[in-house]
């Protein structure tokens, strides 16, 4: 076991963190990364991570050299350059353009997740805007949809970084909304995620109940 080299900001609920600790497992770097939990929200800043990141986002990445990379895409990318195993995010071609699409989407439907917790967890009642909260919901529904549709076959075909971003992304879902339902309508999807679940990078990076 070395002793770690790189400081990740990083929270329990975080589904971008998640993604993250998730490929950490996937190709055996957990042990070079310390964990730094932080609490923040839109609303409750944390100074040393503003430091790090003037976004004051998670996750951040602080490096052996001191350097700071963020956000979740650019850590992935990172890190995926720093292990021998197979890439997790192809180098190049079109598979490189889809998978990270496919991530991308991911990310977009955790965005409308992420904005939908703000909106009713940290704004009181009275402010709700329901327009905008059903926007955000729609944002989800036709990612799902997308993802049952048109994308299984490539989920399954590898854990990498578009299967990293679903996955987390459907976690966030379970954690946050459990009453969507979308297992419903996504059966093929809810098949995948059942499966994907039982990896251990999946099974040791589950939010908190
Ligand atoms: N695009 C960013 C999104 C990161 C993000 O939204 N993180 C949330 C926690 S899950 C956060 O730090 N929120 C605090 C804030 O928005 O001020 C990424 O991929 O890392």
């Amino acid at each position: 076991m070395s002793v770690p080299s790189m400081t990740l900001f990083y929270n329990p609920a975080s589904p971008f963190a998640r993604k993250v600790l998730i490929l950490l497992h996937e190709t055996g770097q957990l042990d070079r990364v310390a964990l730094l939990p932080t609490q923040v929200s839109p609303v409750s800043p944390d100074a040393a991570l503003n430091q790090d990141n003037p976004a004051g986002k998670l996750p951040a990445l602080r490096l052996a050299d001191g350097n700071v990379i963020h956000d979740s895409r650019v850590i992935l990318e990172y890190l995926d350059t720093q292990h021998v195993g197979n890439p997790l995010i192809p180098r190049e071609g079109s598979a490189r353009w889809r998978r990270l699409t496919l991530a991308s989407l991911a990310d977009a439907l955790l965005d409308a997740a992420l904005l939908i917790r703000y909106e009713t967890a940290l704004r009181p009642p009275e402010k709700h805007w329901d327009l905008w909260l059903d926007n955000q919901a729609e944002k989800i529904q036709r990612s799902l949809a997308y993802f049952e549709q048109n994308a299984i076959a490539e989920l399954s075909s590898h854990f990498d970084i578009a299967a990293i971003s679903v996955a987390a992304a459907l976690g966030y879902l379970d954690f946050r909304q459990p009453d969507l339902d979308w297992r419903n309508s996504c059966p093929h999807l809810a098949n995948w995620f059942a499966e994907v679940s039982q990896r251990p990078s999946m099974q040791s990076t589950r939010p908190p109940a």
